[in-house]
């Protein structure tokens, strides 16, 4: 038994936004078929491509768990199938480039005459306003969300993130905002519109920025670090490089074997509680009653010289050791993992964060599993679909077409070839 049984989801997403939603969907229990334009499918399949001729990574680590379909809905035996696919399925999932459901002749209308207790939900990269047309992705949302200006050093341009706050975040965000809807449809009985704008789910994740910018109307932002290095605050919260956005200072500081290692580095948070145990570790106890020392408000004015001395003694010992020393003393640090080392961390493969799935035309690759621990409900990840395995099986099983039937509308061009059966 899944949260999601029963559930199916219509999924007309592609490239990684809607794509890390659906997968999420379907870890919970839902029956998601993916819709994908037949001969193609999911753009994604194709880039960034290392094993020649099989799904990539960046859509197989996307699409774990689904059912694919291949529909030309722009055909009239295609749009006959989506027709019947929308009365059959409880939410759509969509993330295409505003107006191309209407072009296709299911816009929210039409959705809403063929089954009113459909949720529809999508991703745009605006909402509604003077951009609602564009089309977006993740590193233009993390621009327009307020969250590059507020990235980088001081002195630097504004940065982009590694992490997929634009698309995968915003991806979290839709699939909160389809469980809500399907919670309320519980009591109402009607679905309903759900709308997540990448630029506002980015900005909901840079919410500290705002607090810091009408702060700033107040006042110098006192624990960021050019406030101790004498530089004037502008009137918009700046770039902070690695200072904590919080009330706790903190710092990325080079550890043993730096000079070759490029992630040999910790992060290190000053607590106020833990600040004695720190000045005992680095061999500055003088410092626990020194009054340029002692209070948090000293500190702040000579946060630079405290850190670079946290810092001679971090070099002396490597991020492991770091952690090892600090995390018994209730000393917050963090070691700077590298992509390499969270593949091989035994923890996260024990906790099934990172999987291990098989695929029959690339072999096995690594994907991350669900990050969202149950008691009382078991996610398996099981591999992407390869391009309209389903087909078939969808038209006979979930829309009752009979055979014959299907051989008819494999010759109309609406869902291309009928796929051969998968391993
Ligand atoms: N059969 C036939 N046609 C199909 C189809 C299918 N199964 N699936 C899609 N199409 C068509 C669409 O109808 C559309 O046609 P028209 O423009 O003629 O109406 C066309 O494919 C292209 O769709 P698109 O505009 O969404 O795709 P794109 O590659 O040009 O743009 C993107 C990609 C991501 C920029 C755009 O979809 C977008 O802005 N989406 C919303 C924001 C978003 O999710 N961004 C995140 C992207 S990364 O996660």
């Amino acid at each position: 038994m899944k949260a999601l049984d029963g559930i199916k989801i219509l999924d007309f997403t592609h490239v990684q936004s809607g794509p890390t939603c659906t997968q999420l969907l379907a870890w919970f229990g839902a029956d998601v078929i993916k819709v994908e334009r037949p001969g193609e499918g999911d753009a994604t399949r194709k880039q960034l491509v290392d094993v020649p001729g099989a799904d990539s990574l960046y859509f197989t680590m996307l699409n774990h768990n689904k059912r694919s379909i291949e529909l030309n809905p722009k055909t009239p035996k295609g749009k006959e199938i989506l027709t019947r696919l929308v009365k059959s399925c409880d939410v759509l999932v969509e993330n295409f480039a505003p107006g191309a459901l209407d072009r296709m002749g299911f816009g929210w209308e039409r959705i809403q005459e063929l089954n009113p207790r459909m949720i529809m939900a999508s991703v745009k990269g605006f909402g509604p306003g003077k951009y609602e047309d564009c089309k977006v992705y993740e590193n233009v949302a993390q621009c327009a969300g307020g969250s590059a200006s507020t990235t980088g050093f001081l002195d630097g341009p504004p940065l982009v993130t590694g992490a997929q706050i634009g698309d995968s975040g915003t991806g979290l965000h839709l699939a909160l905002g389809i469980m809500t809807a399907l919670f309320q449809r519980e009591r109402t009985g009607r679905g309903q519109r759900v709308l997540a704008p990448m630029q506002d789910g980015v900005l909901n994740l840079c919410r500290v920025k705002l607090r810091d910018q009408q702060r700033l109307e107040k006042g110098p932002l006192t624990e960021y670090s050019q406030h101790g290095e004498g530089i004037p605050f502008g009137e918009s919260v700046p770039r902070a490089g690695n200072d904590s956005g919080g009330g706790q200072p903190g710092r990325i500081l080079k550890c043993k074997g730096w000079e070759t290692d490029p992630n040999a580095y910790t992060y290190f948070i000053t607590q106020a509680a833990a600040w004695p145990k720190v000045c005992d570790v680095i061999g500055k106890p003088e410092w626990k009653d020194d009054p340029d020392f002692a209070t948090p408000k000293a500190r702040l004015t000579r946060l630079n010289f405290i850190f670079e001395t946290i810092e001679q003694w971090t070099m002396t010992k490597t991020k492991f050791e770091v952690m090892e020393i600090c995390n018994p003393l209730d000393i917050p640090v963090g070691p700077i993992l590298s992509m390499k080392e969270i593949a091989e961390d035994e923890g996260l493969r024990a906790t099934g964060t990172i999987v291990e799935v098989d695929h029959p035309t690339r072999g096995a690759y690594l994907s991350v599993g669900c990050p969202i621990k149950f008691s009382d409900l078991e996610v398996e990840v099981k591999r992407s679909p390869l391009l309209g395995e389903h087909t078939e099986e969808i038209l006979r099983d979930v829309l009752g077409y009979t055979e014959n039937e299907i051989h008819e509308i494999a010759g109309s061009g609406a869902i291309g070839a009928l796929p051969k059966a998968a391993e």
